[in-house]
């Protein structure tokens, strides 16, 4: 299969006319880029035949694994049969209303929050900016136009259209291009390992990062906050796992004050976390519920919002013509994809896999890493993870950001076999949910490799 590519011919053409996202355009041209193949199960191959395992699920989204045969043939199967039809000029297609009733029967009720209706997007970016035109909508059409504030957290990850960039908490992306948009503000993350206190219990200070949200509510002025979004764990930023004492008490905050959350699950639904949503992992009530990415396993783009009742009912109700939609919204073969991939986890039962014994497994062989001298705070939550390389364990040292010691291991990562994602000093790991109990020890097999390599690496240079 690889002998057909010629690698350095499709690097130069790669580097001709393809600019890569998040990339430093004139670096990648200097190194070229890595040509992914093909792929099977968990693992992809580059054109020169190296076999990785991919621990990213390419990014958050491959969780059914690569290579069903089934999501290939619906896909097939809805382009013969109808390729494509708008559903703007009152017109719908069979997979998108089958998807979107099967949408509203696998998310739980939450009292007036039950979800009975999607809209749909192509990704994550844009179902957020969906979100904001629908929340500001909602506040417009109840006679409170001023609540128009949105909050969200530090380096959060929201997407990377204007709105989503605004959203998100990410300063480097805020630097370019004007952001945030207006009405968009941010509080701090729930992050024990950075944020605690000395002798705070995690539990403490969960509750402490929850207050901030009350606190910038009370300075923003109560009757101007529209919405509180975040992502159950937060993804990019570094599988910031908050503190089970986090989402209650955010929560107890939003009702007291009456505002909309938004619970942005790109990468935390579709079994991720050990169910079909990630609210229902910490508990919560959300009125918006933001998804994309594992809806299709990253087959084809498709994303949306599951819009609860408390909003859909004034929508529907008192909002006449909503002035937004894509082209491709519930595209039919998006749709028939993503029926596909939500039967085969229902038959795998993949949320139910991450959540039972494989999950506990996973869990219990990755704290195992706290005992590597380069590693503390290890921990997963469902099929996520994250460790922090740390340089001296005992005077709770860490590393220096010019040390950048997660683009040193994840460097070891790739040449040891496997895709591993570095945020600073953080490493992180989203596998795929299909993960055997032996894909989950060869997969702890190569982050030793890695760790062993990086060790070394880090005390040839006099770092650790
Ligand atoms: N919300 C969340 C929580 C996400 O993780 C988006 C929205 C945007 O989705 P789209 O489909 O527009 O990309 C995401 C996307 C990374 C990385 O490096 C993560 C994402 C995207 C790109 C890179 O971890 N998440």
């Amino acid at each position: 299969m690889n002998a057909s590519i010629d690698t350095a011919h499709i690097q130069a053409l790669d580097s001709a006319h393809f600019l890569h996202p998040f990339t430093d355009f004139k670096d990648l041209q200097g190194r070229g880029a890595r040509v992914i193949s093909h792929a099977d199960g968990i693992y992809v191959w580059d054109s020169e035949g190296h076999r990785i395992l991919d621990g990213m699920s390419g990014l958050w989204c491959v969780n059914a694994g690569y290579g069903r045969r089934e999501l290939a043939d619906a896909a097939h199967q809805q382009m013969m049969t109808l390729p494509y039809y708008n559903s703007f000029f009152q017109t719908t297609n069979v997979p998108a209303v089958q998807l979107a009733a099967k949408l509203a029967s696998l998310a739980p009720d939450v009292s007036d929050r039950s979800f009975q209706h999607v809209f749909y997007s192509s990704s994550g970016s844009e179902s957020n900016d969906s979100n904001v035109r629908m929340v500001r909508r909602y506040w417009d059409l109840l006679g409170q136009p001023q609540r128009k504030v949105i909050i969200s957290r530090l380096n959060a990850y929201h997407g990377s259209t204007m709105a989503g960039a605004s959203l998100g908490g990410m300063s480097g992306m805020h630097a370019q291009g004007d952001l945030p948009i207006p009405n968009i503000t941010h509080i701090g993350q729930p992050y024990f390992f950075e944020n605690g206190l000395p002798g705070e219990s995690a539990e403490e200070f969960g509750v402490r990062a929850a207050g901030w949200l009350e606190e910038k509510i009370l300075s923003v002025g109560p009757d101007k906050v529209a919405a509180f979004i975040a992502e159950p764990v937060q993804g990019a930023g570094g599988v910031i796992i908050p503190p089970d004492s986090y989402w209650p008490e955010i929560q107890r905050i939003v009702d007291k004050y009456g505002i909309l959350l938004v619970s942005d699950e790109v990468i935390c639904a579709f079994g991720r976390l050990g169910h079909w949503f990630g609210y229902e992992k910490f508990g919560y009530k959300p009125d918006l519920v933001t998804f994309a990415k594992a809806i299709t396993s990253g087959y084809i783009p498709l994303g949306g919002v599951m819009v609860g009742n408390r909003v859909a009912k004034v929508l529907i109700e008192q909002g006449g013509e909503f002035n937004h939609g894509y082209t491709y919204s519930g595209h039919p073969v998006a749709c028939a994809v993503g029926l596909a991939n939500v039967a085969l986890m229902e038959s795998e039962q993949l949320p139910q896999r991450v959540h039972g014994d494989i999950g506990a497994y996973f869990a219990q062989r990755f704290a195992e890493l706290n005992e590597h001298p380069l590693v503390t705070a290890a921990e997963t939550c469902g099929f996520v993870a994250g460790m922090v390389l740390i340089k001296d364990k005992r005077a709770a040292t860490r590393f220096a950001e010019q040390d950048a010691v997660g683009m040193v291991c994840r460097a070891h990562c790739f040449r040891s076999g496997l895709v591993m994602r570095a945020v600073g000093d953080r490493m992180i790991i989203a596998p795929p949910l299909t993960m055997s109990r032996a894909d989950i020890d060869e997969m702890m097999r190569l982050i030793y490799l890695a760790l062993g390599l990086t060790h070394a690496e880090l005390r040839a240079k006099g770092l650790a």
